[in-house]
């Protein structure tokens, strides 16, 4: 369930005007894929039954496909110049290596070519070894802003139908971190679910929890304790066939414990974290596993920060609530700062709003906007190189005229 959509001014418009949204490099998300009903009645794709899999995504009939026989595969995981890939039904089959062409970049029915992520359907093609030869159409994809001198976008899923917002109750919820995982997955077109772990380890589990509902509109909230086993049915609910789970979320908050317990083995290693409290990371790879019911689940390294993707529907669906707000106050560009007229300030006096909520709304709301323009920058880069090209090639084949000095 998407926020509601309202025409609102951005808080940053204020200072930077002319933000053109920035066009996403590797996903297309589908707005039906916000409700997982939508996501759960896919159209078989393809003749063979096999395939049929719905965590496989609806390719297009009509695509060209590429010549030869070609088998779809799903990506498990991403290596160096090659991917892991499994068969539809993953459980017990050892991945098989498939090499990428040179520079990683595979042709996709959207036009451009894409790295291949963890979840994507592939079409892998045999001859002397195993090739990707195509991406197939994501349904959905969290993508994250990569750091770097290039403002590219990173897929890091891709298929997926529910997020799990995996957070821990001990040390205390990140609020704010919390934000940041949500914007990032309503904007994927999956469903967010926030996940409190170790709730054995706090008295107030409760208490916490519906403070941390209170910043996460919209998406349920459990809480668990793996040790425990406290919270995990409604979790174990959601592994229906063909569904696609990722856990993100903090090293250490217990996703890889989350995954072990949902698949009811020990598909992925866990870690106690050091002793001086730093973060060390015991998963390192993203990595797709397939449960025998038929369900999917994605495990993540804990990441430190992860860079927004500008999308205005992402944002305005975590901050609901103060969208609502700022679209009664008096004045269209009121900065919700001294204004008279202000629904925000006002409602933040009265006590029904934190203020912090107003904070991180428009810190986020800054880092997209910054997001775009350097996704402005690139594309006019990327424009003025293709321009140089293009002189270049006719400086050749235009004689130069001998007369002219
Ligand atoms: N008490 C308690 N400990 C837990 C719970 N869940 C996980 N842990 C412990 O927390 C530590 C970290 O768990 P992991 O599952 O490895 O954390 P992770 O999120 O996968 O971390 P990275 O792979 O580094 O991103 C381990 O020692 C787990 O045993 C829980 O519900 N209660
Ligand atoms: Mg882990
Ligand atoms: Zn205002």
């Amino acid at each position: 369930m998407a926020g509601p959509r309202i025409d609102r001014r951005r808080a940053s418009d204020i200072s930077s005007p002319s933000i053109a949204p920035v066009p996403s490099i590797d996903v297309v998300p589908d707005p039906a894929a916000r409700d997982l009903r939508a996501t759960s009645s896919r159209d078989p794709w393809s003749s063979d039954p096999e395939s049929r899999d719905p965590g496989w995504g609806t390719a297009r009939p009509h695509a060209p496909q590429p010549p030869g026989p070609s088998t779809p595969m799903r990506v498990a995981r991403v290596d160096v110049g090659a991917v892991l890939v499994v068969p539809g039904r993953a459980m017990g089959e050892e991945p098989r290596r498939a090499v990428l062409p040179r520079g990683g970049l595979v042709p996709s029915d959207d036009g451009d070519d894409l790295s291949p992520t963890v979840g994507d359907v592939v079409l892998v093609v045999e001859d002397v070894d195993l090739r990707v030869a195509r991406v197939l159409p994501r349904r959905s994809a969290l993508v994250r802003d990569s750091a770097g001198r290039t403002s590219r976008t990173q897929a890091l899923a891709a298929n997926v139908d529910v997020v799990l917002v995996v957070e821990h109750l001990d040390p205390a919820p990140h609020l704010g971190r919390v934000e940041r995982l949500l914007t990032l997955a309503w904007g994927s077109g999956a469903r967010p679910v926030v996940v409190l772990t170790k709730a054995d380890l706090v008295p107030d589990a409760d208490a916490v929890s519906r403070d941390v509902a209170a910043v996460a509109l919209g998406a349920d909230v459990h809480t668990v304790s793996v040790p425990a086993d406290i919270g995990l049915t409604p979790l174990r609910a959601l592994l229906e066939p063909g569904v696609t789970l990722v856990a993100v979320g903090p090293s250490g908050a217990g996703k890889s414990t989350l995954v072990n317990a949902l698949a009811g083995a020990e598909v992925m290693a866990t870690g106690e974290r050091r002793a001086d409290g730093r973060g060390r990371h015991t998963t390192t790879h993203r990595e797709l596993v397939g449960l025998p019911g038929g369900a999917w689940l994605i495990d993540t390294p804990g990441v430190r920060g992860v860079g927004l993707v500008a999308d205005e529907d992402a944002l305005d669906a975590t901050f609901a609530d103060v969208v609502e707000l700022a679209d009664r106050c008096r004045f269209r560009d009121c900065r919700h700062a001294e204004e008279p007229g202000c629904a925000v300030r006002a409602a933040i006096d009265a006590g029904e709003l934190a203020a912090r909520r107003l904070d991180s709304w428009r810190r986020l709301d800054r880092e997209a906007a910054y997001q775009a323009r350097r996704g402005d920058a690139r594309l006019a880069a990327e424009e003025r190189a293709r321009w140089k090209k293009v002189v270049r090639e006719n400086r050749g084949a235009i004689r130069p005229d001998p007369h002219r000095r």
